[in-house]
């Protein structure tokens, strides 16, 4: 099996190359789409290719801008044309899980506003039923341990995220972070529109009907589209 690093890089070379002149590309986050970012501004710089990244975070922003990209802000943008992301989990219906790099919510603002998404994975992203990774859910502060109890009952076994200092890790949009580790997820559009209705959820990491294409890295790089 290809090493994951190499399957990484594999993808987010091969996206890059799916760049035209003149998009409003999205820039997702994660080690996967660094590979992504590093190739395209390569392109920029060898190319003098014109396009503009709209980011989901303040990371893909800072490796950006140090590359030299021209980065727009979302609302400058009537829409981005093409938006490259991770996943941590994706099923063959092209339904993901994300969010384990904690920017979810930018990430699912800037794909509902993309005319294309496509994901960008290693192998082991790819599974048939959602699970085996927690569920990121972002949440505001304000009565975050009510919200825990509520998915302690509601059997999701719910874990705050804490930052290397222990302390809850708070989003770039000053939120935290809830990861239910949740077996599999068997109907998540379930579960989505029951997260979606809590009070004090700001958004899920469940994405279902976003994405367009995933580019699975490995032996024999392939495509997934939606079965
Ligand atoms: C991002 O891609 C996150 O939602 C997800 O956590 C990440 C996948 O991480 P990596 O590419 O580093 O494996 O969109």
């Amino acid at each position: 099996m290809m090493e994951v690093n190499a399957q990484k890089q594999q993808v987010g070379e091969y996206a890059a190359s799916l760049v035209h002149a003149d998009m409003v590309v999205g820039l997702g986050t994660g080690s996967t789409v660094k590979y992504f970012v590093e190739a395209l501004a390569r392109r920029v710089q060898l190319e003098r290719l014109p396009i503009r990244g709209v980011t989901t975070s303040k990371c893909t922003a800072e490796l950006a801008q140090r590359l030299g990209m021209t980065i727009v802000d979302i609302d400058e943008v009537d829409q981005i044309d093409l938006t490259i992301d991770g996943a941590d989990r994706v099923n063959r219906h092209l339904e993901g899980i994300k969010g384990g790099g904690a920017a979810l919510l930018f990430e699912k603002i800037v794909a509902r506003n993309s005319k294309r998404n496509i994901w960008i994975v290693d192998e082991s992203k790819v599974c048939d039923v959602l699970g085996g990774f927690p569920l990121p859910v972002e949440v505001v502060q304000y009565g975050v341990e009510h919200l825990m109890q509520l998915f302690t009952g509601a059997q999701l076994q719910p874990v705050l995220r804490r930052a290397s200092d222990q302390q809850p890790l708070v989003t770039d949009n000053g939120n935290y972070i809830i990861d239910l580790h949740v077996a599999q997820i068997n109907q998540p559009a379930v579960l989505a529109d029951w997260l979606a209705n809590q009070v004090g959820v700001v958004e899920h990491g469940l994405f279902l009907d976003i994405c367009d294409e995933v580019i699975v890295g490995g032996e024999t790089m392939h495509i997934l589209t939606a079965q």
